[in-house]
C-alpha cells in the first residue's frame, strides 16, 4: 500500500497500520488533501490482507480540529453559490468506508478532537484516549450542526440528553469525563498512551479477524433493525463465521487448554 502521503504517516507494525493525520501546525484541521490521502489509504487498508487493525491518531499535540477553516472564508466571500452538502460527500466516502472496513478501527486521541476530527473518531469502531484528551462537537460554537455522522453516533454512543448537551453547548469534554460517558472505551494516563494504545491495536490484530468483520456488520446493521431482522442476519453471519479457520482453532484451542493463535482466515 502507497505510503509517500503528504499530510498523512503511515506506519505497519506486523498486521496493525497506523494513520496518522500529520498538519500538527494547525492541529491536524483537514484540507481537501489530507482528507483525500486519509480516505485513500482506509479504502487501501480494507484490501490488504496483512493489516489486521487500524489505528487512526494525530501528529503533535492533538487528534484533530475539524475541517481546516482558513479556506472557508474565501468559500462564504465568493459570488459562487458554495453547497457545503457537497463538500460533506468527501467526508462520507471516507465514513462509509470505515463502517464497511471488514476489521476494527481504533482512534487514538491525544489532546484535541474536535468539529468533524471527533465525529471521525466516532465513525472509528473503539477509542482509546490520553488524559489530557479534549473533546468537543466545535460546530455550535461557529453556527454549524454536527456532521461527519456525529448526528448519528453521538446519541447512540452517550444517549440524547448527553449527546444534546454536547452538540449545543460545545463545551470540551475531558479524556476521563469521555470514559465516563462512554464517549471513549478507555482513558489512561498521557505517559502510557503510546504503549497502551500499541497493546490495544496489538490485541485486536491478533484476534479472529473475519469473526471482527462479522460482528462489526451484525452489530452497525442492527441499529437500524427490529429484533427479528436482527436475529435473521446473526443466523447468516454466524453461518459465516462458523467456517472460518479461526472458529475450528478456538474450538480446538478450548478442548487441548491451550491459548488460540488466530490467523485471520
Ligand atoms: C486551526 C483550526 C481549524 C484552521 C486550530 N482550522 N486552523 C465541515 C464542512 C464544511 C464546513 C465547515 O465544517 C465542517 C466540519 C467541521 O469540522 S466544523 C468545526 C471546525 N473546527 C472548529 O471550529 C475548531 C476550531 N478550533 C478551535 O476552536 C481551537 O483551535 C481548538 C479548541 C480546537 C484548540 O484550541 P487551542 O488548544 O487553544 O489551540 P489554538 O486555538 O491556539 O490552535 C492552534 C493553531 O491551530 C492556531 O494557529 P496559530 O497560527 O495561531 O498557532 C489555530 O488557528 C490553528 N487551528 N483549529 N479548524
Amino acid at each position: 500500500m502507497r505510503t509517500d502521503f503528504q499530510h498523512l504517516l503511515v506506519e505497519q507494525d506486523e498486521g496493525v497500520i497506523t494513520l496518522t493525520m500529520n498538519r500538527p501546525e494547525v492541529l491536524n484541521a483537514f484540507n481537501d488533501l489530507m482528507l483525500e490521502e486519509l480516505t485513500e489509504a482506509i479504502e487501501a487498508a480494507a484490501q490488504d490482507e496483512t493489516v489486521r487493525c487500524i489505528v487512526l491518531t494525530g501528529a503533535g499535540r492533538a487528534f484533530g480540529a475539524g475541517q481546516d477553516l482558513s479556506g472557508f472564508g474565501v468559500a462564504h466571500g465568493n459570488d459562487e453559490p458554495f453547497r457545503v452538502s457537497q463538500h460533506l460527500t468527501k467526508y462520507h466516502r471516507l465514513i462509509l468506508a470505515m463502517r464497511e472496513m471488514p476489521k476494527p478501527i481504533v482512534a487514538a486521541i491525544r489532546g484535541v478532537a474536535a468539529g468533524i476530527s471527533l465525529n471521525i473518531a466516532l465513525a472509528c469502531d473503539m477509542r482509546i484516549a490520553a488524559d489530557n484528551a479534549r473533546l468537543l462537537e466545535a460546530f455550535a460554537r461557529i453556527g454549524l450542526i454536527p456532521d461527519g455522522g456525529g448526528g448519528y453516533t453521538l446519541p447512540r454512543l452517550i444517549g440524547l440528553g448527553k449527546a444534546l448537551e454536547m452538540s449545543m453547548l460545545a463545551d470540551e469534554v475531558s479524556g476521563p469525563e469521555a470514559e465516563r460517558i462512554g464517549l471513549v472505551n478507555k482513558c489512561v494516563p498521557l505517559a502510557e498512551f503510546e504503549e497502551a494504545t500499541k497493546a490495544f491495536a496489538k490485541r485486536l490484530a491478533k484476534g479472529p479477524t473475519r469473526s471482527y468483520g462479522l460482528i462489526k456488520e451484525l452489530l452497525y446493521k442492527s441499529l437500524d433493525m427490529d429484533f427479528q431482522a436482527s436475529l435473521h442476519l446473526e443466523g447468516q453471519l454466524q453461518d459465516a463465521a462458523f467456517v472460518t479457520v479461526d472458529h475450528r482453532e478456538g474450538v480446538d484451542a478450548f478442548l487441548h487448554k491451550r491459548s488460540a493463535k488466530f490467523t485471520g482466515k
